[in-house]
């Protein structure tokens, strides 16, 4: 591949060798980026995350015509109105199978999905495991706050036992959802964890997770001010927590190892527990499209199409 319009790693099928390479044009701005006021709350963890992704869109020049920006619904899932390129903002839950439709139909796309802890592992939880298992190419950013933020405050998959809330008045009782072993034994082959108090932590595990080729996922902390303050103090050194990083020897290609970090006890590691190298549902289907392609090579639509009548015969 020679003239990409971004200077992010190509990929098959890329659609950008006719246009103007990437030095013939100015990196995009956070002020070109920046789409409508976020109405998050002040001091909302999500605002991180956002300058995050600006900032990666700039660092890696990556054009608005190259991106896309999906979410479901939650105040974490507002995030595609604020980004001044293509998006959706969908159904809840139901932002994994959107977006695994435009990556198998559009590869020349980065594929981003931006969401909450709800969106992802209670309405949506069945697309999450289902979109890591097929291993469809895509960067899934997971906004935790531990709580359903929009609705104002029910328990969340991830809400620890005890919580308080609108849906459990006297404290959460079911045992909440490790994100992180779910996404290892789902089989996703790229699993992180970040918060957004570290932002330079942030930008880097999206950045890898977006070098993967593969069903990245990423567990981004993100407080929600508003109705679970104070909820990841203790992995925050400024409030007297700690920030501990994945041991520098651990084999991320150790599924067993990777299972045993995401198991420690909060605030446990932070950094790229597991990273597998294993084929895209994307790569898969593009065989089986080639295949079928060659054999009506040559053939014209209404061919093809009485082909396939005469074997319904
Ligand atoms: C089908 C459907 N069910 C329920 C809702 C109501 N609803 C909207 S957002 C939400 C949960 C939001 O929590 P989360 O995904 O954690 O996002 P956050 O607001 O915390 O960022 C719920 C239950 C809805 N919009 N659609
Ligand atoms: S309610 Fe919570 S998650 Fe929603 S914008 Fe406010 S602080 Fe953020
Ligand atoms: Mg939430």
């Amino acid at each position: 591949m020679s003239s990409s319009l971004t200077d992010a790693p190509a990929r098959a099928g890329d659609l950008t060798s006719v246009v103007l390479p990437a030095s013939d044009r100015k990196p995009l701005s956070k002020k070109e980026l920046a789409a409508d006021q976020p109405t998050w709350c002040p001091g909302c963890g999500d605002f991180s995350v956002l300058a995050l992704y600006f900032k990666l869109i700039e660092k890696r020049k990556l054009w608005h015509e190259k991106i896309t920006t999906i979410a479901g619904i939650g105040c974490s899932s507002r995030f595609p109105y604020f980004v001044q390129a293509h998006g959706v903002h969908y159904i809840h839950g139901r932002a994994l199978p959107f977006a695994s439709g435009v990556s198998l139909s559009r590869p020349d796309l980065h594929v981003f999905v931006f969401g909450g802890d709800g969106d992802a592992f209670s309405i949506g939880g069945n697309h999450f495991n289902h979109t890591a298992r097929k291993n469809i190419r895509m960067t899934y950013v997971v906004m935790d706050n531990w709580v359903y933020g929009l609705t104002k405050k029910q328990t969340s998959p991830t809400s620890p036992q005890g919580f308080k809330s609108k849906t459990d008045v006297g404290g959460a009782v079911d045992r909440p959802i490790n994100p992180l072993k779910q996404a290892i034994s789902a089989g996703a082959t790229f699993v992180a964890r970040t918060t957004h108090t570290n932002p330079n932590h942030v930008l880097q595990m999206m950045e890898a997770a977006m070098d993967h080729d593969g069903f990245s996922f990423v567990e981004c902390l993100s407080e929600c001010v508003e109705f679970y303050e104070g909820a990841f103090d203790a992995s925050n050194p400024r409030k007297g927590g700690v920030f501990n990083t994945v041991p520098a020897d651990h084999d991320v290609a150790d599924e067993i190892a990777a299972y045993k970090l995401a198991d420690a006890a909060f605030p446990g590691y932070f950094g790229i527990l597991y990273k597998a190298s294993c084929p895209t549902k994307n790569a898969n289907e593009a065989k089986i499209n080639a295949a079928a392609q060659e054999k009506v090579k040559g053939l014209k639509d209404w061919q093809i199409l009485k082909q396939t009548f005469d074997r319904l015969k």
